[in-house]
């Protein structure tokens, strides 16, 4: 599972990039405008909580990883070139961080001549949406062909899907805001459709802009209501800068700038969430861990997430809510005079922050 940062050139990519993994690319390297990777911890409190409970040996986070999506050129008329090696490297993602620059700096040059975020984000969804028309035309003109020489079933159920997908993109409707069911997400999802993965937006700001970061994410978000899109603010420079400092000399220098909570935490967390993936939790004096899984994922399947054996040799899962934990001061035994602590079945659907212990044989 990846995440891509893409955005316009000078829109502050690599810049978010840093910042998140806390890495230091080489400026040559930036500029010769390679690819690069990174695995990133996903911030979450309640394994801080579960620390200071138990003291573990070792505290582990989830993780997910990001990509810095490179390709995007400036075209010979001066605008921005959408070119195949871009929009290929694009489809290898299986969701997008959209990074628009909202920052004045005139030192930086925006391709479009001018620093405005709604045409800007326009400029994406278009290019995306006749990347997806492209493609679908071809397909659906090749299983018409087809299917005049023979009559295939997957085909014949693969055209109607197709040719809906291609009726919304006409109207320019992105596929994310669509319904589709199960089954007609597995056809689609050979095809790897731009406008079907799951999109944020952040909008990248100056350190001055602070008072209108509200704003400018509630006029996106008004423009995006009623659809997957969602919007959120960071500081890139700043963050950039904040992603250099040990923890201690991090919070003072928030406080300097009035800022109370990392926009980049809530950035990870949410593209977290935009893959459809959540965290249970196991908690003891050894280790205390985040474990990712998708949503609705059964407690045999989790189990398996930890150990392959745990889900062949599974027998029952322990099972506590992290906040019934927490409100029971996180004593395991309080729990359960509580009640709130549980044996749960192989079939068992595992939510959120549930904390979990698999008994095998
Ligand atoms: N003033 C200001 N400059 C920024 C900010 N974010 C990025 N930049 C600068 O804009 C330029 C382009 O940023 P970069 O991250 O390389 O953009 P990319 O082309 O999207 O990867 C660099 O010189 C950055 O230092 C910001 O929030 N404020
Ligand atoms: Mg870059």
């Amino acid at each position: 599972m990846q995440i891509g940062i893409v955005g316009l050139p000078f829109s502050g990519k690599s810049t978010l990039f840093q910042a998140i993994t806390r890495t230091h690319i080489d400026p040559a390297s930036l500029s010769r405008g390679e690819a690069h990777q990174g695995v990133v911890k996903v911030p979450d409190v309640r394994l801080e909580k579960l620390t200071e409970f138990f003291s573990p040996k070792k505290t582990v986070h989830a993780t997910i990883e990001f990509v810095d999506v490179v390709g995007l050129k400036k075209g010979e008329s001066g605008s921005t070139q959408f070119t195949t090696n871009f929009l290929g490297n694009v489809k290898n993602v299986d969701a997008m961080v959209q990074v628009v620059r909202l920052f004045a700096d005139p030192s930086v040059p925006h391709p479009d001549g001018s620093v405005d975020m709604m045409r800007d984000i326009a400029t994406f969804e278009t290019e995306f949406i006749l990347a997806d028309l492209g493609m679908l035309e071809n397909r659906i003109d090749k299983i018409r062909k087809q299917l005049q020489k023979l009559q295939d079933e997957a085909l014949k159920r693969e055209l109607p899907l197709l040719e809906r997908c291609h009726g919304f993109l006409e109207q320019e409707k992105p596929l994310r805001d669509q319904e589709f069911t199960k089954e007609e997400l597995v056809m689609l999802r050979t095809y790897q459709l731009l406008t079907l993965k799951p999109m944020l937006i952040a909008l990248n700001l100056d350190e001055t802009q602070q008072a209108t970061a509200a704003q400018a994410v509630a006029d996106v978000a008004a423009k995006k209501a009623g659809t997957q899109t969602k919007v959120l603010a960071f500081f890139g420079k700043i963050d950039m800068e904040m992603s250099e400092l040990s923890a201690e000399e991090a919070k003072a220098f928030m406080g300097e700038y009035g800022i109370t909570e990392s926009a980049l935490d809530t950035l990870i967390r949410e593209s977290y969430l935009l893959l459809g993936l959540q965290s249970f939790l196991t908690a003891g004096e050894d280790e205390c861990r985040a474990w990712t899984i998708r949503k609705g994922m059964t407690a045999q399947e989790s189990a398996g997430v930890i150990h392959s054996d745990f889900y062949n040799k599974f027998i029952r899962a322990e099972v506590v809510h992290y906040d019934d934990l927490v409100a029971a001061g996180g004593s395991f035994a309080k729990t359960k005079e509580a009640g709130v602590w549980r044996l749960e079945g192989k079939e068992y659907i595992v939510k959120d922050g549930d904390i979990i212990s698999v008994r095998h044989s």
